[in-house]
């Protein structure tokens, strides 16, 4: 397979998308995939990970540090840049297989010279602070250019600068600067140390970079590399003394070790994905791509933040982090990459404090998670999160305060990871209480209703946006369900296998009676029930309201980028619906439904959805995959696993940019391939499977982690084989209702029943 992506001509418009698209990162910071020589007008970022700030202007959003890598050429006292010069080639490029930026642009002088710049570029995984650069030009006579490079600090920041003073430094040949955050003074320190390899230049220092002197001799490049080195204080006593150090053991391996332990360390993360599609290069491609966007902002090194909903591609949605982690990216990781799912639950764990003020903010009781969850726990999100842009007015929008389902999600999450790794040990680090709060959250509420004996959950807004305020949402009402569920389950467990700790815990959170009141909840919450037509409503009333096409609705916008969903918008008052909901709910609890019901409202709610949220496609394609409308799901599948290689997703809502990359839809991706062709589902007590591959699959690989042994899964049409591998404990493996073993390091190969898709 081509691990390449590619753009072969430079176009201004492009800018944007590209930087997106070609975005590189190690989970403690992101590089967009931007030029050399661009500034902050091409939206170049580096963001950091952790580092929040509020300058007063906006909202508080993840700090975009000093770029490091600002490098480029000057001739005959212009500046060579592809938004200036004439472009004779260009060539940008993304090797995704180990996280490689390349750029190559031939440039053509207004003399008639050809001057070739070439970049190569990356995050490392080795040494999460380090960013790394080998900078090359070329003539194709001898001539005389100058190379201006350092760490240019007038960046780009969605509601500007977010450092209250900078700090210069040179220290041993190192150099860089010490900025301080607005709202903490929060210290990062961006340090660069070069190294020309040949022939060398004369050197002229300035305050933050260095112009370079060379005498280009025809055809013999001018090479240098860069290590630049971006600590913070989070995780840098000294965060000087820690760039400095980087830089200089950076320098000391050299450039053409860290590539290939970069190289290795990648490969490592693709192993452990195995995934192979035999007959679709295509579909393999991209489904890889997904993968690799998504662990490049995920955190292996610590617990203190998950995956925001952009990644690390930049600022939007407040670089925070939604119920996009525990539902779409978590997964992946849990099944594949254990110590990483680990960490993505544990930063829910960390900052219960923050759900615990957010109920009582409400007026509630227990744990409340925050809808745009940031590095202290608490809500980013505003009541007034959107404009109109009609009026130009605020608008409440009930995001933060009615969207409760995010608690569902969270103990969803622990109970996923917790099922898959049979990891049990984060209870004690505090999973349980998390567990426990969100039940009392739902407990505190729900509303009794008399007559019916059930529970139900008013004035709620489920995973459908456009729909606020609603009564009964059911994606909502089963998963708080599922919350009940969990939290009488960890209480037994902690009874039976952890009585000091289920004593401590009871007594610690006052839960004694409570454990009946969740009891209660969970016999009698109102479940809505498919309908005559086994159809189920996605909330009361939904099937009342208008009923047209996604088209007609279309027909009636007057402005771009107006905002479909309440309080005004188009959708409010029709059964268009922005993302899956039910649909949702019947790919993650599956077992409680029949392939009728599924199918069913499949086929309803599919014509009504807009997808207009990149969380949408991969759900309708795991729920066909799983019910083995393959083709529906094979269609569904490419449009999620090539968002971010089309760009076909929404920039604005009204007037607020929300471009970046998609990593829900990424963690989506792998779920269609695993959970959805594959059927693979963790069990209590083993894996389920369930393939059917799309027709012009020949077969599909994966790799997967069950209770902390690893296996290989191979699919073709009729065989279904798993591979116990590192000696991989005994599996106890379903099909069709059937029960088999795979012993400890062996093969299990089922024959299957004719499993081709409908
Ligand atoms: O969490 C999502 C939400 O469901 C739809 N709007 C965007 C958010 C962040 O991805």
């Amino acid at each position: 397979m081509n691990w390449k992506i590619e753009d072969k001509e430079y176009k201004k418009e492009k800018i944007e998308f590209i930087g997106n698209k070609m975005c590189i990162g190690n989970g403690y910071f992101g590089y967009r995939g931007t030029l050399e020589e661009y500034g902050k007008e091409q939206l170049v970022a580096c963001t950091v990970s952790e580092i929040f700030d509020d300058n007063g202007n906006g909202w508080r959003e993840p700090v975009n540090v000093p770029n490091g890598l600002y490098t480029w050429v000057e001739y005959e006292e212009k500046k060579l840049s592809v938004l200036e010069t004439k472009i004779e080639k260009h060539v940008q490029e993304l090797h995704f297989d180990t996280g490689i930026h390349r750029r190559k642009t031939v440039f053509s002088t207004e003399d008639g010279q050809r001057i070739t710049v070439e970049a190569e570029r990356f995050a490392s995984l080795e040494d999460i602070h380090l960013l790394v650069m080998r900078y090359q030009v070329t003539a194709d006579k001898d001539l005389d250019i100058k190379i201006h490079t350092g760490i240019d600090d007038d960046i780009w920041n969605i509601n500007g600068n977010h450092f209250k003073n900078k700090e210069y430094i040179e220290k041993d040949g190192v150099t860089g600067m010490i900025c301080k955050t607005i709202e903490n003074t929060a210290n990062i320190a961006v340090a660069e140390k070069k190294q020309a390899l040949s022939p060398e230049g004369k050197t002229e220092n300035l305050k933050n970079g260095s112009v370079i002197h060379v005498n280009l001799k025809k055809s013999v490049p001018y090479v240098m590399e860069k290590y630049i080195a971006i600590c913070k204080e989070t995780d840098c006593t000294d965060v000087w003394e820690a760039a400095v150090n980087c830089c200089q053991q950076a320098e000391q391996k050299g450039y053409d070790r860290l590539k290939a332990k970069q190289k290795a360390l990648w490969g490592k993360r693709y192993e452990k994905l195995g995934i192979e599609i035999e007959g679709d290069e295509e579909a393999e491609k991209a489904v890889l791509y997904s993968a690799y966007l998504l662990y490049s902002s995920a955190p292996e090194h610590t617990d203190r933040v998950a995956i925001p909903a952009r990644g690390l591609s930049g600022q939007v949605y407040k670089g925070a982090m939604f119920w996009d982690t525990e539902i779409y990216m978590l997964p992946m990781f849990a099944f594949c990459d254990p110590k990483i799912a680990r960490n993505l639950v544990m930063y829910r764990v960390k900052n219960l404090q923050g759900a615990y003020e957010k109920a009582s903010e409400y007026g509630y009781e227990g744990a409340f998670y925050p809808w745009e969850s940031q590095e202290t726990g608490r809500d980013g999100c505003t009541h007034y999160n959107l404009t109109d842009i009609f009026t130009g007015r605020k608008m409440r929008t009930y995001f933060r305060d009615k969207q409760i389902h995010i608690s569902a999600d969270v103990v969803y999450g622990l109970w996923k990871y917790m099922n898959v790794t049979k990891d049990n040990s984060i209870l004690k680090e505090g999973a349980a209480e998390v567990i426990l709060e969100c039940a009392r959250f739902f407990w505190s509420y729900a509303y009794y209703k008399k007559g019916k004996e059930q529970y139900e959950f008013l004035d709620v807004t489920g995973a459908d946006e456009y729909h606020e305020r609603v009564n009964n949402d059911a994606y909502t009402n089963y998963m708080i369900r599922l919350t009940a569920k969990a939290t009488l389950d960890v209480i037994s467990y902690l009874k039976s296998k952890e009585p000091e700790m289920y004593k401590k815990v009871m007594d610690k959170l006052d839960y004694w009676e409570e454990e009946e009141n969740i009891r209660d909840l969970y016999e009698k919450i109102y479940l809505p029930k498919p309908n005559d037509s086994l159809v189920i409503e996605q909330f009361d009333g939904y099937l009342k309201e208008e009923d047209l096409s996604i088209q007609e609705l279309y027909s009636r916008i007057i402005k771009p980028n107006e905002y479909l969903g309440s309080p005004c918008g188009l959708a409010v008052n029709t059964q268009i619906i922005k993302q899956a909901d039910v649909i949702l709910l019947l790919s993650l609890l599956g077992s409680d439904f029949t392939d009728e019901v599924k199918e069913k409202n499949w086929s309803y709610y599919e014509p009504r959805t807009e997808h207009g949220s990149s969380l949408s496609t991969c759900i309708y394609a795991l729920l066909a995959a799983q019910i083995g409308k393959t083709e529906w799901a094979y269609q569904y599948l490419m449009k999620a696993a090539q968002i971010d290689l089309t760009g076909d997703y929404k920039l604005y809502l009204g007037d607020l940019y929300i471009g970046g990359t998609h990593p829900a839809a990424n963690g989506g991706t792998w779920m269609v391939l695993t959970q959805g062709f594959a059927g693979l589902e963790a069990e209590e007590d083993g894996v389920h499977f369930s393939p059917h591959l799309p027709e012009k699959w020949r077969k599909l690989k994966f790799r997967f982690n069950y209770g902390g042994s690893r296996y290989r899964v191979e699919i073709t049409k009729d065989i279904l084989k798993i591979i116990g591998e590192d000696a991989a404990k005994e599996l106890r493996v379903t099909y069709m209702g059937n029960i088999y073993t795979c012993s400890a390091g062996s093969t299990l190969k089922i024959q299957m029943e004719n499993r081709e898709g409908k």
